[in-house]
């Protein structure tokens, strides 16, 4: 990895909020001394990740689990996959933090404390499911631009926070209300202050939803730095770029939100399937709102190896943007045939749904699992590649772990 050129980009004062406690002195340091501890950035420390975690991009940090790293019920930070598009705020005084509220259909703009939202609204805490919308991209062809994610941008913790429609009623807004968009702390990579890495949000009835919340908490703890500390949107079962980090304004819309990243292909697909590689009009471009079905073998690892005679307890979990998923199968002869597995019930709406496996191998060899999901809409995981988009987004093919019986 290029470390050294991540040192030069970044500066220290970033590296300093990488590591949550500030360098006393640090303008005195000579020019061109770098403190010891930050000679060599390690990510897995910087941001307290299992170092099985795998870096996709330094600048700015991205990072995705290995299906097998997922396998607790509820997302541990350590696992939890990094999606940053700028910079990650520096100096962060949650004492000062405040969240300011505008926007066209915004009775009157009003800020509040991060104090303000603690004490005087009531939290809520939902398991959520968070998907990166380019989750899976690494496998369409033609390739598509940008991190090249496996598996692994996804997580499902727990959040705590107020709702965002109590804070939406406190702060009055009009009926021409049909869009709250997000603005965040980060900075963009160019450096310009005037400009967002990225700013986007969710209609008006998503934003309504009980589960959709302001969270201050991940896990019964703040929320970690580089997953949105002090305070962060979150929408579950809608691509996690929906739910913005380092929160601290809220635009209330009279039309779709037009910040950062909302337009052109950016977190779009095509309204209708294409041909792979076929060239889209950006009106025939639409949103992505609630994720597809899916699923993901958490255990055995890929490649794992067992006795002959023995079963093997396979696990993982389903889930299904704003459904619910209803049936789970798996099969071991590439799809010719399913048996069904144990599907628990999710925790909450929009939670992911664990499932589970015993299974019988007739003979000594190389077997492949694959599993699929169906919701409750009746729509299943395709068993290869779904549609082909431009940017890649919303591959939710059957996941596979190679066996071998001997
Ligand atoms: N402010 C801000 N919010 C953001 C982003 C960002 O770059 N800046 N990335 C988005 C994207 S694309 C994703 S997939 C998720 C990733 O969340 P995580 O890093 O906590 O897993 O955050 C979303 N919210
Ligand atoms: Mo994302």
């Amino acid at each position: 990895m290029k470390r050294r050129n991540f040192i030069a980009g970044a500066g220290l004062a970033s590296l300093a909020a990488g590591l949550g406690v500030e360098i006393v002195y640090g303008s005195l340091l000579p020019e061109g001394v770098v403190p010891l501890v930050l000679q060599d950035p390690d990510p897995f420390k910087l941001f307290d990740k299992d170092t099985q975690m795998v870096v996709l991009n330094e600048r700015p940090w991205n990072m995705e689990a290995q299906a097998h790293l997922l396998d607790d019920k509820v997302t541990p930070g350590r696992v939890m996959f990094i999606r940053n598009n700028g910079l990650i705020p520096q100096d962060i005084d949650p004492s000062k933090w405040v969240l300011e509220i505008k926007g066209e259909a915004v009775k009157k703009p009003k800020t509040y404390t991060l104090q303000d939202l603690k004490t005087n609204f009531k939290a809520h805490t939902y398991q959520l499911t968070l998907e990166c919308g380019g989750n899976g991209r690494s496998e369409f062809n033609p390739p598509a631009k940008g991190n090249q994610w496996t598996v692994g941008a996804v997580s499902c913790a727990n959040w705590t926070g107020l709702r965002l429609r109590d804070l939406l009623k406190d702060v009055g807004i009009s009926e021409k209300a049909v869009y709250i968009g997000y603005h965040g702390a980060d900075i963009h990579l160019s450096g310009d202050a005037a400009k967002e890495p990225i700013s986007r949000g969710v209609p008006l009835e998503k934003a309504m939803q009980d589960e959709t919340l302001l969270a201050y908490q991940m896990n019964g703890k703040d929320i970690p730095l580089a997953h949105g500390f002090p305070l962060r949107l979150v929408a579950g079962g809608w691509p996690a770029s929906a739910s913005g980090k380092w929160l601290n304004g809220l635009s209330i819309r009279d039309r779709v939100h037009d910040g950062a990243k909302m337009g052109g292909s950016s977190y779009r697909v095509p309204c209708e399937t294409v041909a792979p590689g076929e060239k889209v009009a950006p009106e025939d471009m639409c949103i992505i709102e609630s994720m597809p079905v899916k699923s993901l073998i958490t255990y055995p690892k890929s490649g794992a190896r067992i006795k002959e005679g023995r079963r093997l307890i396979i696990r993982g979990h389903a889930w299904s943007g704003e459904q619910r998923v209803s049936k789970m199968q798996y099969s071991i002869d590439f799809g010719s045939s399913w048996k069904s597995c144990s599907l628990e019930d999710p925790v909450n709406r929009l939670a992911w749904q664990h499932f589970s496996a015993s299974i019988d191998f007739p003979k000594k060899g190389y077997y492949e699992v694959w599993a699929r999901a169906t919701n409750d809409k009746g729509e299943s995981q395709p068993m290869v590649l779904p549609g082909w988009n431009p940017k890649g987004y919303l591959n939710n093919a059957c996941h596979r772990i190679a066996i071998k019986v001997v």
